[in-house]
């Protein structure tokens, strides 16, 4: 599970918290004239050929993506979902705001959907955009629980001809919970595997082996992208995919959904430069946009122009450089897209060692504003380089200081402390001068940021209302394969409990 949801649903917590606070006041109203829109979805197992060998996986409707939702703003939504497995299933509605019941995180929010029977999700669509649904069940997602959602807007928003849903993945002929058990074992068979990972002798050539060292230091094996092996990514279900039903000229919509367990691709694009339109669901300043990232669980809609003179690729590659996939749209020669260069694991490896150096061995730093800078010492320690006793059910020391019932507490001790009381933190010297390294500048990509989104509206809270600080410090045993925050473990049943009324920051740190 956690390697799936690692990036994800952290985006996703952070959503549905704020999600859930603008929702309790705009649904519960009148919404029995509503006109209602049904879909039945069918999951089932069923062998299938994505990667070159016939596999088990599971499908919504009989396809791996399951079919594309599409609804009207203003629309009830109703949705069968039935499990025709002999295990356990749910379908969580990502993007989407809703009533918590139906938000389909089984035992947390919504029940399991049982083998052999039918659930029936209901709730009122008061937003538009591109979003999507998949298993939130054990790892249903990585075999093929997954497709898009699309909620036109009741009066269009942009101007363009057609419409096309691209849903990205990654694909495992192993069954997923082999793959969790290889991370969990902590070697490089994937990575040797798909071979990214980085030979020694060629680490000390390039004079890299004092951070080679400082990695295995921090029970690390080195810079790493991505961490399972994938022999297939797919569009829309397909390795190379064609659309030769749009004519040279059209102006069309792309939904992009980036519904890979744990992939994130560079997208880039063959002909004239893309408009990029939308971003998680919600319409953005429009930006011409070629070469653009696209995290897990991340949607983007760009307006691109069919060419006159044959069909345009659009080509996603993996983050790591191990493989790609790609969709053409139009008829004739191809139009291809531009090549994405694979990253440079050593030159990352040289990089982090050294912010790793700046920062010092326990020193972290956390400015929420520059005037007001607070310098923090995690209360109970836990760095990187001290995590090798870390593991879920016998970790002693760790566990004692910040026991699961004990989360919420831990964590809002570190709230008070940074948004009331400077004194009570109590640290030793932790001090960081201003020529050290920001804490954003630990990003691997730092040259890679997310500037050309901009809102359409001003997104500016109320000044005068308190803001709430929580400060999650994500933390880890990378050999290991265990992910945690302040210390404790990442669960689906840990909750953050926000107030209403107020403005909550969570700053995450990434140790
Ligand atoms: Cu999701």
């Amino acid at each position: 599970m956690k390697y799936i949801y690692k990036i994800k649903e952290l985006k996703l917590l952070v959503f549905l918290l704020i999600s859930q606070a603008i929702f309790s006041q705009s649904v519960e109203g009148n919404v029995d004239n509503l006109p209602v829109h049904e879909y039945t979805l069918t999951i089932k197992k069923g062998m299938v050929n994505k990667a070159g060998k016939i596999v088990e996986g599971i499908t919504v409707n009989g396809t791996i993506p399951g079919p594309v939702l599409e609804f009207t703003e203003g629309e009830y939504a109703v949705i069968y979902v039935k499990n025709e497995m002999t295990v356990e299933t749910s379908v969580h509605w990502h993007g989407l705001l809703l009533p918590n019941f139906y938000d389909g995180v089984p035992y947390l929010t919504t029940p399991p959907i049982k083998p052999g029977t039918t659930f029936k999700y209901e709730f009122a669509l008061n937003q538009s955009g591109t979003y999507w649904y998949h298993s939130h069940t054990m790892l249903q997602e990585q075999s093929g629980v997954y497709g898009s959602f699309v909620i036109k807007p009741k009066t269009p928003t942009l101007e363009y001809d057609k419409e096309l849903v691209l849903m990205l993945s990654d694909w495992t002929n192993e069954k997923p919970h082999n793959v969790l058990r290889n991370l969990k074992r902590g070697n490089e068979w994937y990575s040797m595997k798909k071979g990214t990972s980085t030979p020694l002798n060629k680490v000390i050539r390039r004079g890299a082996f004092g951070a080679q060292l400082n990695f295995w230091r921090q029970r690390m094996e080195g810079a790493d992208v991505a961490d399972v092996y994938y022999p297939a990514f797919l569009i829309n279900g397909e390795e190379t995919i064609e659309y030769p039903e749009f004519n040279p000229g059209e102006k069309i919509r792309l939904r992009i959904i980036d519904g890979a367990a744990s992939t994130s691709f560079w997208m880039t694009f063959g002909g004239s430069m893309p408009m990029l339109v939308s971003s998680d669901g919600l319409d953005v300043v429009s930006v011409s946009k070629n070469k653009t990232f696209i995290g897990v669980a991340e949607t983007y809609d760009f307006i691109v122009t069919v060419p006159d003179d044959g069909k345009m690729e659009f080509r996603i590659t993996a983050q790591d450089g191990s493989g790609q996939a790609s969709a053409f749209i139009g008829k004739g020669k191809v139009i291809p897209a531009i090549d994405v260069t694979r990253p440079d694991k050593i030159g990352m490896m040289k990089k982090m060692a050294k912010m790793d150096m700046k920062m010092g061995a326990h020193a972290l730093k956390f400015q929420p504003k520059k005037d007001e800078r607070y310098k923090i010492k995690a209360e109970y320690g836990m760095q990187m380089g001290d995590m090798k006793d870390m593991n879920m059910s016998e970790n002693s020391s760790i566990k004692e200081k910040t026991d699961h019932s004990k989360m919420n507490h831990s964590a809002m001790n570190m709230t008070k402390s940074v948004s009331k009381n400077k004194s009570s933190m109590q640290m030793k010297d932790a001090t960081v001068k201003d020529s050290d390294i920001k804490m954003g500048e630990m990003a691997m990509f730092s040259e890679y940021n997310y500037d050309y989104l901009k809102s359409l509206k001003k997104t500016n809270y109320d000044k005068s209302l308190p803001v709430n600080e929580i400060l999650l410090n994500l933390t880890g045993n990378m050999n290991r394969y265990i992910w945690s925050m302040n210390g404790v473990p990442l669960s689906e049943a840990d909750n953050i409990k926000i107030k209403g009324g107020a403005v909550t920051r969570i700053t995450f740190n990434n140790l």
